[in-house]
């Protein structure tokens, strides 16, 4: 077992954990650097792998300062790029996981937000299970390994504790929670500062944002998702998408992902 029993219950009750420098300064300086590369194109993990440029300059609204800090999240990379899929199978992170879903785990994906001190972007409030809604029970767990220092400057994450037993909230009320926020401080609402090595992990209903990076420092963060091997996938997609996920602990189980 990773995590003490005060830890668990610290998930169970707010639908989040901070566990602090699981990450060697090696294990990040390695995705950090892989992060970078892949960013401006030094490196491309195909196929499958995505890069988004941050919406403003998209629009043309900005300039980009350069094609680094032009980036607001890479995705897909795990599969592909054998540095990304070290940092998601590090046994550090599977141990806690195990302890959070269960012994038979499977990869659900990957995203690495680079959030720049020029561009860095909000991201709004959001439960991850109302993007991946044919996954079911709603209960995936993200590890979000911070690579630089994450701070309330920096645009570090917000949680709301012990929003995951809501249950899953229709688009509107996300948007309602994300305009409050817009207009003040939640009263419930949680930064998330962290040292580059710590990480968070998330329930994937527990409602959560980042702020615009308003400092003069970078703040990437690598998120990569999970759920257990019997989880389901519903609706549209399911034939194909059943046990096409990545087993990374245990077994799988038949019908399930
Ligand atoms: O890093 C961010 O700014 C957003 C992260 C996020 O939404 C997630 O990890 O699910």
């Amino acid at each position: 077992m990773a995590l003490t029993d005060e830890q668990k219950q610290h998930f169970d009750e707010n639908g989040y954990i901070i566990v602090r420098e699981l990450l060697t300064d090696e294990e990040v300086r390695a995705v950090g650097q892989r992060a970078d590369q892949i960013a401006v194109g030094e490196v491309v993990p195909e196929p499958g792998f995505g890069r988004q440029v941050e919406p403003a300059i998209q629009r043309e609204e900005v300039e980009a300062k350069s094609t680094l800090e032009s980036i607001r999240k890479l995705g897909g990379l795990v599969r592909t790029d054998p540095v990304m899929y070290a940092h998601a199978t590090n046994p550090k992170i599977l141990d806690v996981l195990e302890d959070l879903v269960g012994p038979d785990i499977k990869l659900f994906g990957d995203q690495l937000f680079m959030k720049s001190s020029a561009h860095g972007s909000r991201k709004n409030y959001h439960q991850d299970s109302n993007s991946w809604r044919p996954y079911v029970p709603y209960s995936l767990v993200s590890c979000w390994a911070a690579l630089d220092d994450a701070t309330i400057e920096n645009g570090c994450l917000w949680f709301i504790p012990g929003s995951h037993k809501w249950g899953l909230l229709d688009v509107e009320r996300e948007r309602e929670i994300e305009k409050q926020a817009l207009a003040g401080p939640l009263e419930n609402e949680v930064p998330i500062e962290l040292k580059a090595g710590d990480c968070s992990f998330h329930h994937s209903l527990t409602l959560h944002c980042s702020h615009t990076n308003r400092s003069k420092t970078r703040r990437r963060g690598y998120a990569t998702h999970y759920m257990s091997s019997k989880t389901k996938c519903t609706g549209e997609g399911a034939a194909t998408k059943s046990n096409k996920h990545m087993l990374l602990r245990g077994r799988e189980y038949p019908g399930c992902v």
